[in-house]
């Protein structure tokens, strides 16, 4: 009964997907997308420089501060220069992470997809925002969650800009994907204004997180209510609309924000001078942005359910801390508490010997 449960769901869902994506098609989206990366700076060399005092990090152990993103999100605050939570951690393991971005490189058994209709069969991105937002939720040394699987499906063109209709086809692919996975987390480092053309995206992340699908989404960095923006506005117990700030708490200035009044922001995380692999050695380069953010937290969240933990404002902001917005512009902004996981209580897995697999029921 569960299977034919889970059968049915996929059915109408992907009825309901037909519809949707029907209607989307009908009103011919031609509204702007914008990826959420407000830098001026291309990072664009080859190789990683991580390397503290001459030790090279691999696995890392230690950290930059040009890692903070990452040592914050492993223990939460005060950030300790290390990955604390790894070694007890399975980092996302059996866990799905769906990019919906530029593009960017699958991890092994990960899936690829093109709905620009640029690259037929491809992900290949051309842009580097996707490639940066995969490295962060799930970079098998430097990401949040390096044990993750990562899918790749590319809705934005080469501009970084792109129609929520391609958008809307790529959230319908993952819908209709029956892999085999501990969790299911979709990355949206993107947003546009809520217009008629963006009526369908609320359907479709309401039925995704019914069917178990955990949404991040970037609140966006036009310096406005969140609410007037989408993905931010939607609401649901599987969805988190992300602002970023940086390694000394500080909002990003571009953030897109919540009032008193109406708060489509729900947490904060890293997303001022993060680095990605593209950096060049001696460069001092970093992005910015919600986007940014929002890949910090799709990747915490992979950990949370590869541990098998509730996925929920608490545990996701369990060592995280107050982010002050202050009333810097004039207005009534809302303080948001920033991702901090704690570190898991027990070890799920151990290392495969013959020792210690004996007697060892695991999962
Ligand atoms: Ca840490």
């Amino acid at each position: 009964m569960k299977y034919m449960g889970s059968h049915y769901r996929r059915k109408s869902f992907q009825i309901l997907i037909i519809k949707t994506i029907r209607v989307a098609l009908a009103r011919a989206g031609t509204r702007p997308l914008f990826i959420e990366n407000s830098s001026t700076v291309r990072v664009q060399a080859v190789s990683y420089h991580y390397q503290m005092d001459g030790y090279t990090v691999s696995p890392p152990e230690s950290f930059r501060t040009d890692l903070y993103g990452i040592d914050e999100v492993d223990g939460g605050f005060p950030r300790d220069g290390l990955r604390t939570c790894a070694q007890k951690s399975n980092n996302g393991k059996n866990v799905s992470i769906w990019i919906l971005d530029t593009g960017c490189e699958p991890s092994p058994g990960g899936l690829c997809a093109d709905f620009t209709g640029e690259q037929v069969g491809t992900c290949t991105d051309n842009d580097g925002h996707g490639t940066a937002m995969g490295q962060i939720a799930s970079d098998a040394e430097f990401g949040v969650a390096p044990a993750a699987t990562r899918h790749c499906l590319r809705v934005l063109v080469d501009t970084a800009n792109g129609d929520w209709t391609n958008v809307l086809r790529g959230l319908a692919f993952v819908g209709a994907q029956n892999l085999k996975s501990k969790g299911k987390v979709i990355n949206l480092s993107l947003s546009g204004p809520v217009a008629s053309n963006t009526r369908s995206v609320p359907v479709i992340l309401r039925e995704l997180g019914r069917m178990g699908f955990f949404t991040v989404g970037a609140a966006g960095n036009d310096r406005s209510n969140a609410c007037d923006q989408i993905p931010a506005s939607f609401r649901g117990d599987r969805f988190f609309s992300v602002q970023a700030h940086d390694e000394s708490g500080n909002p990003f200035s571009n953030n897109n924000f919540a009032t008193s009044g109406s708060d489509c922001i729900d947490l904060s995380a890293p997303g001022v001078n993060i680095r990605t692999t593209p950096v060049a050695i001696a460069q001092d380069l970093g992005e910015n942005g919600t986007s940014q953010a929002a890949a910090h937290v799709s990747g915490a969240i992979a950990v949370l359910l590869s541990d098998n933990r509730e996925v929920n404002m608490l545990s996701l902001t369990q060592n995280g801390r107050l982010i002050d917005n202050g009333m810097e512009r004039g207005m009534s902004l809302v303080d948001k508490e920033s991702l901090g996981l704690s570190c898991p209580q027990r070890r799920k897995t151990r290392k495969f010997s013959s020792s210690n697999r004996k007697g060892h029921r695991g999962y």
